[in-house]
């Protein structure tokens, strides 16, 4: 495998987008009628694999979360290594006047190897001022770049080999100042600030590319080939964003004891998956996760796990493969992902314009991993059936359905805050 830009690997993923099948592959026309979602049986959260009924909170957390966890390890996302010991982190700059006077922009240089040759992430944080004590803050990776996210002339430019992009300016896979704050409307950073918390992201090309390279750069480049149980790209990501919770956690400005870790689309699959193997994770947030997300694979509405497998042959570990034809033999399936969460608060949203994400299955994953919070004497998110579009609903599970396309909103912003308010204020 070359490391460029696959170009083979995008476009099975905007024709099965617009629903169209390569003419090489064998994949059948994505289903996006409920009436034609096939009958299925979800594994119970609250059975052990030896049928021992799990009855108490305590059972949940000695056993049958190990094993739950342990099941998506092996079958779905990969085992990750520990944390590193050559792990380090600079304070490379740290500005009180930013966004004219309202923030602290701070930015974290990573280093995950004490080899010359280390991989290199920067963190960028922004804390609001006139604060009394440690925040509360959002973690969350980003897709094109910490400098997309606001066009303050204060964020360095990613250095990660981005896509070509000519509304971007961005030609030789180099970014440059003409796509600062191009993904602006995806992060109200401003609105974040006034309620109280911080926001950290992070790039998640610095700690992994997302393309097929045989796991040779990024993070990965640092240990041996993973086996067909060990860490695909998902979870490659979501041990990136636990290396920025170990900075977080020595930074005093921030309330380490409530950091919610959030992502959009492949990176709320990541933030779920991290959120359900770091408990240090206090509040766990899934935007338009989909498929691997959010979603019931076994639903197999809008995009199902053989072509998830097909078109993102790196996202998952190898085992998962062996469920693209038959689903129905996972011994998970994507509500446990949510119950390993418990008794942490999360929220999952769906957007109407999403079928592709399957917000049904996405409702019903947060609905099924009920009983666990249950366990705990809490309820989750209280309703039996997806809501009405703009209605957001729920206690210890949050979920809504905003009208519009598959993006991050103010709106699902707005949601996340409340929410946050609700759980760790
Ligand atoms: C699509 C993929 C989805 C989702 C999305 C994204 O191509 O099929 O699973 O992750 O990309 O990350 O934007």
């Amino acid at each position: 495998m070359t490391s460029l830009w696959p170009t083979q690997r995008f476009l099975p993923g905007i024709a099965t987008l617009i629903g169209l099948t390569m003419s090489d592959s064998p994949l059948p026309a994505a289903n996006y009628d409920e009436a034609k979602v096939p009958r299925y049986e979800l594994p119970d959260s609250l059975t052990m694999q030896d049928g021992t009924p799990v009855e108490s909170a305590k059972d949940w957390t000695e056993k049958r979360r190990p094993e739950v966890l342990e099941l998506f390890r092996k079958h779905v996302y990969g085992r990750s290594p520990a944390k590193p010991s050559g792990l380090k982190f600079k304070v490379i700059q740290n500005d009180d006047t930013a966004l004219g006077g309202q923030a602290i922009r701070r930015e974290v240089l990573t280093t995950f190897s004490r080899k010359e040759a280390t991989p290199e992430a920067n963190l960028l944080i922004y804390l609001p001022k006139n604060t009394d004590g440690p925040v509360p803050t959002f973690l969350t990776i980003n897709f094109d770049g910490n400098h997309t996210v606001h066009p303050d002339p204060g964020i360095s430019i990613t250095r990660s080999w981005v896509r070509n992009n000519k509304d971007w300016g961005i030609e030789n896979n180099r970014a440059d100042k003409r796509s600062r704050g191009s993904r602006r409307s995806r992060w109200a950073i401003e609105k974040i600030l006034e309620r109280g918390y911080a926001l950290a992201t992070i790039d998640y090309r610095d700690i992994d590319p997302d393309y097929d390279d045989s796991f040779a750069n990024g993070v990965h480049r640092l240990y041996p080939k993973p086996k067909p149980d060990e860490w695909g790209s998902i979870s490659a990501w979501a041990w990136g964003l636990s290396r920025c919770l170990d900075y977080l956690e020595t930074d005093r400005d921030i309330n380490a004891k409530k950091v919610a870790v959030m992502g959009h689309s492949r990176l709320g699959k990541t933030s779920l998956w991290a959120g359900a193997q770091d408990e240090r994770f206090a509040l766990v947030v899934s935007n338009d996760s989909g498929c691997g997300g959010a979603a019931l694979s076994r639903r197999e509405f809008g995009e199902t796990v053989k072509r998830i497998n097909t078109s993102f042959p790196h996202w998952f570990c190898d085992n998962f493969t062996k469920y693209n034809d038959r689903v129905n033999e996972l011994p998970v399936d994507q509500h446990m992902l949510i119950g390993l969460a418990a008794p942490r608060p999360v929220y999952i949203a769906s957007a109407t314009g999403d079928p592709w994400a399957d917000p049904n299955g996405e409702f019903l994953s947060g609905y099924h991993a009920g009983s666990v919070y249950e366990l705990f004497g809490l309820k989750g998110v209280g309703v039996a059936q997806q809501p009405e579009a703009d209605h957001p609903v729920g206690h210890h599970v949050g979920y809504h359905l905003r009208t519009g396309k598959h993006d991050v909103t103010d709106y699902d912003w707005e949601q996340y805050l409340n929410f946050a308010d609700r759980h760790l204020k």
